[in-house]
C-alpha cells in the first residue's frame, strides 16, 4: 500500500475479504453543498450503501494523509469547513500532502485515492467535463483526463448542462472511456433525466454494468468508465427552470470573469441560489440514487 495512505479498519477488513466497496468524495460535502444538510446527506449516502449490503469510503485528504475511509467526526469537520477546505484535483495532492493540509477531493482526486486502496466502483453527483466555450478558454475538467487513465467506475447522474454534454461525450470517447446510461434513452443532465442528447449505449441491470466493466479491465484496458443514472422521476427538476438559471449563471460568471477552478463551484452555487431549495432536494436524491446503483455493481463485481 501507497505510504501516503491511511485506510480505515472496515474498509480494509472489507478489501480483504472481498466485500463490495463504494468509493464516496468529498469536494460534494465541503463545496456542493451546504452546512449542515451536506453533513446529514453524506451520512445518509453511506447508510445508502451499507443497506444495499456494500462498505462506504469516503475519500479526502485530511492532514496531508490521503483517507479511504471517513469517521463520522471527520465528515462533520469537512461539511463545518466548507469552502475553507482545499479543492483538490490531481494536481493539488502532492503540494498538500508536502504541506500536510486538508483537502475535499473531486472525482479526478477521489478515482487517484480509491484506485491506490483497491476500491473500484464510486459514486458521485455529477462529473466534471468539457464546459461551454471551451473552444477558447481551454476549460477541461481534469475528470475526464483522470477517466482516461485510472481504473475506477464511476456512477453520476449525468453531467450538468452548465457544461458542453456533446463535447464532453466526445472527449470520452476520444480517451477510449466507456459511458453506458442505466436504464434510460438519454444521457442523463443531473437535475432532469432529459437532455436530448441519445444514449449510445444502455445497460438494464448491475450485472450487465459489472460485466462489462470486468471485461474492460481483463483485456488490459487502464481507463475508468462513467455510469450515467438517470435521477428518480419524482426528483426531477423542469428542465426549464433549471436552464433558464444555468443559462443565467454562466452569464454571472462570464461577467466576474471567473474561471479555473473557482468556476465548477461559482456555477454550481449560482444554480443552487437561483432555484432555491428544490434543486438541493433533487440533488441528495440522485446521490443516493446513485450510491444505491454503486453498491449493486459492487456486488456484482466481487461475485
Ligand atoms: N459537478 C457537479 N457537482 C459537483 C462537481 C461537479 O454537478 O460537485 C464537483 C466534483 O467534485 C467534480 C468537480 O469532480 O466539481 C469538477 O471541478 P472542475 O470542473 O474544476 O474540474
Ligand atoms: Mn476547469
Amino acid at each position: 500500500m501507497n505510504p501516503y495512505i491511511d485506510v480505515s479498519k472496515e474498509v480494509k477488513e472489507a478489501l480483504a475479504s472481498g466485500k463490495a466497496v463504494v468509493a464516496l468524495e468529498s469536494t460534494i460535502i465541503s463545496h456542493g453543498m451546504p452546512y449542515p444538510k451536506n453533513v446529514e446527506t453524506a451520512l445518509a449516502v453511506e447508510e445508502v450503501v451499507r443497506a444495499k449490503g456494500a462498505v462506504p469510503a469516503s475519500i479526502a485528504i485530511l492532514g496531508g494523509r490521503l483517507k479511504a475511509g471517513l469517521s463520522r467526526a471527520e465528515i462533520e469537520y469537512l461539511g463545518k469547513a466548507g469552502l475553507k477546505v482545499a479543492k483538490a484535483s490531481r494536481r493539488d495532492i502532492g503540494r498538500l500532502v508536502a504541506a500536510g493540509s486538508d483537502g475535499a477531493t473531486t472525482v479526478a482526486a477521489t478515482m487517484i485515492i480509491a484506485a491506490m486502496a483497491g476500491i473500484r466502483v464510486f459514486a458521485t453527483g455529477g462529473i466534471g467535463g468539457v464546459h461551454r466555450g471551451a473552444e477558447s478558454s481551454m476549460d477541461i475538467s481534469a475528470d475526464l483526463e483522470e477517466l482516461a487513465r485510472t481504473k475506477v467506475l464511476v456512477v453520476c447522474a449525468g453531467a450538468k448542462s452548465i457544461l458542453d454534454i456533446p463535447k464532453t461525450l466526445e472527449y470520452l470517447e476520444t480517451k477510449g472511456v466507456p459511458v453506458a446510461v442505466y436504464r434510460g434513452t438519454e444521457f442523463p443532465a443531473f437535475y432532469t433525466s432529459h437532455s436530448g442528447i441519445k444514449a449510445e449505449l444502455v445497460m438494464d441491470s448491475p450485472g450487465e454494468i459489472a460485466g462489462m466493466v470486468k471485461a474492460h479491465w481483463e483485456l488490459g484496458f487502464g481507463s475508468g468508465a462513467v455510469i450515467a443514472n438517470p435521477i428518480p422521476k419524482e426528483s426531477e427538476m423542469p428542465a426549464d427552470i433549471i436552464s433558464g438559471a444555468i443559462e443565467k449563471a454562466l452569464k454571472e460568471a462570464d461577467k466576474n470573469r471567473i474561471h479555473g477552478k473557482e468556476l465548477t463551484p461559482f456555477l454550481l452555487a449560482k444554480v443552487k441560489e437561483l432555484t432555491g431549495g428544490d434543486s438541493l432536494e433533487s440533488n441528495i436524491a440522485l446521490v443516493k440514487n446513485n450510491a444505491a446503483l454503486a453498491a449493486l455493481i459492487a456486488i456484482e463485481l466481487e461475485a
